[in-house]
């Protein structure tokens, strides 16, 4: 079976490419996604590439990907996740991939740790295989291609 794998998108990435490009590139959210479709056919796996500047929604397309009541269609092999501002808040994310038990690759755009003190610590990197940060748009690439790779 074809493998499938959720590339989550937290809140104000849909502004990608339109404001502070000087951090987070020029590329849209469109953009990217078709990049991470792209190089998902060349790997042989679907990506569904999603966006929500609601914590609720992340939370819920989370427990869908581990096969919630109800979710038939949305279940993932693995999650790619750059949660945005709310990696640096979230514990409802971090219970919801934690229970859910999938692998997680957590991604990041700009260098957080070259940022403010207060983007330092992420909630999901405790849970993550592996974080990628400070690539831009290549870190969701990156992960795609571990994630499609690992556990075949
Ligand atoms: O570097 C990343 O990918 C971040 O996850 C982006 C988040 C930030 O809160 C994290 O600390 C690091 C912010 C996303 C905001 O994206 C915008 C894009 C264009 C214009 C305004 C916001």
């Amino acid at each position: 079976m074809t493998k499938r794998i959720l590339v989550l998108n937290g809140p104000n990435l849909n502004m990608l490419g339109l404001r502070e490009p000087e951090i987070y590139g020029t590329q849209t959210l469109d953009d990217i996604r078709a990049r991470i479709e792209a190089r998902a056919a060349e790997l042989g796996v679907d990506a569904d590439v999603r966006q929500s500047n609601s914590e609720g929604e992340l939370v819920s397309w989370i427990q869908q990907a581990g096969g919630a009541v109800g979710s038939a269609g949305d279940a993932a092999d693995a999650i790619i996740i750059n949660a945005g501002a709310y990696s640096h808040t979230s514990v409802a994310i971090l219970d919801a991939l934690r229970s859910v038990g999938l692998p997680v690759y957590e991604v990041h755009l700009s260098n957080i740790y070259r940022r403010e003190p207060f983007r330092h610590h992420s909630y999901i990197s405790g849970v993550a295989e592996g974080v990628l940060c400070g690539f831009g748009a290549d870190g969701y690439l990156f992960a795609l291609e571990v994630a499609a790779r690992r556990g075949d």
